[in-house]
């Protein structure tokens, strides 16, 4: 069982203004608002670090049918060095990170970039339901509901100029906040690049929630990036900066061990690892391994975009 720290956060400080306006109606009537709204958390629910504010999304046509893996392990089984390198320590110890308020800058080779209040970027965009496997590189996988909506829309609505290549994000680099970001496992802040046509890809989606959440803090709240086809550690976490960028940028996993992770990262059975294969994979919650998939299954949406290229080479 995880011992749960009560975070000194107001609903105002972790919740989207509106969610926080509908709220106040329940709360007026339960005095003592924080403690009373945990106590009807079930136990499952109890584990995730956040609000734990309910979030409605429509379903997506791009949703798996696979069953989904239990909301405990999602959010108790993870990978966030900000918080620790064991699986655990993300869901104990991210009750350090305050998702709001938030701030983001979008800029590099874009007309529209800016620095936002995290809701004002938001506000727009119409939230989905994708129920996506993801695959992680070290040989276990999971299968989510997150919450969120094609990156495609907001890089549409910023307007990159002709310059633009490459999407550079970059993690918040605070060591209150990141109590990790004090060890050099990594050269932080943590870093993740996609070419403009991946991040144009329908598949791919800016997530602030899951099961039908918002985002937990040990998934990445308040947002993060899920790129399905490609191994999980390009889905960073806790965004504060998304910039455009004519040449291909550097990534945090492949400045700190080139020869193991590439730029690309797409799931690739017949590449493997230099120190394992990847052919097959432990879906969390079974005993059988199960074979691996190209592009982690979604090669119709995404092997066009790799057309011509040797992705042993650009693995
Ligand atoms: N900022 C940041 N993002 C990150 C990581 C990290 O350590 N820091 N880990 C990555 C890895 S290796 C994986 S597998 C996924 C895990 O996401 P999950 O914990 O929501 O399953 O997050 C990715 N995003
Ligand atoms: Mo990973």
């Amino acid at each position: 069982m995880l011992v749960r720290r009560a975070p000194d956060l107001k609903w105002r400080d972790v919740t989207p203004e509106p969610l926080y306006l509908r709220r106040r109606e329940f709360l007026t009537a339960v005095p003592f608002a924080l403690g009373a709204a945990r106590a009807v958390l079930s136990g499952d629910e109890a584990l995730a670090q956040g609000s734990g504010e309910k979030l409605e999304a429509a379903k997506s046509q791009y949703s798996t049918t696979e069953t989904p893996t239990p909301f405990k392990d999602v959010t108790t089984y993870n990978n966030f060095y900000e918080f620790g390198t064991d699986k655990g320590d993300p869901a104990r110890n991210a009750n350090t990170l305050r998702p709001r308020p938030w701030t983001v800058t979008i800029d590099g080779a874009v007309t529209k970039g800016g620095k936002f209040a995290i809701d004002d970027l938001l506000k727009p965009y119409k939230l989905e339901e994708r129920i996506y496997r993801h695959r992680c590189v070290e040989g276990w996988s999971i299968v989510v509901p997150w919450i969120g909506f094609p990156l495609g829309d907001l890089v549409k609505a910023v307007e990159p100029t002709e310059k633009a290549k490459f999407i550079e994000f970059t993690t918040l680099m605070d060591q209150r906040q990141m109590p990790g970001e004090r060890s050099p496992v990594l050269d932080w802040p943590y870093s993740e690049g996609l070419r403009l046509d991946e991040a144009k890809n329908p598949l791919t989606i800016l997530c602030v929630g899951l099961y039908g959440q918002v985002l937990p803090n040990q998934n990445g709240a308040p947002f993060r990036l899920v790129v399905p086809w490609k191994y999980g550690f390009k889905s960073i976490k806790s965004i504060v900066r998304i910039r455009f960028v004519e040449h291909q940028p550097a990534t945090a996993w492949n400045k700190s061990a080139p020869n193991e992770y590439g730029f690309y990262s797409n799931v690739n059975p017949n590449v493997d690892h230099p120190r394992w294969s990847q052919a097959k994979e432990r879906r969390l919650g079974e005993f059988t391994k199960r074979p691996t998939l190209m592009f982690n299954g979604y090669g119709d949406q995404v092997a066009s975009m790799y057309t011509g290229m040797d992705l042993k080479k650009y693995y």
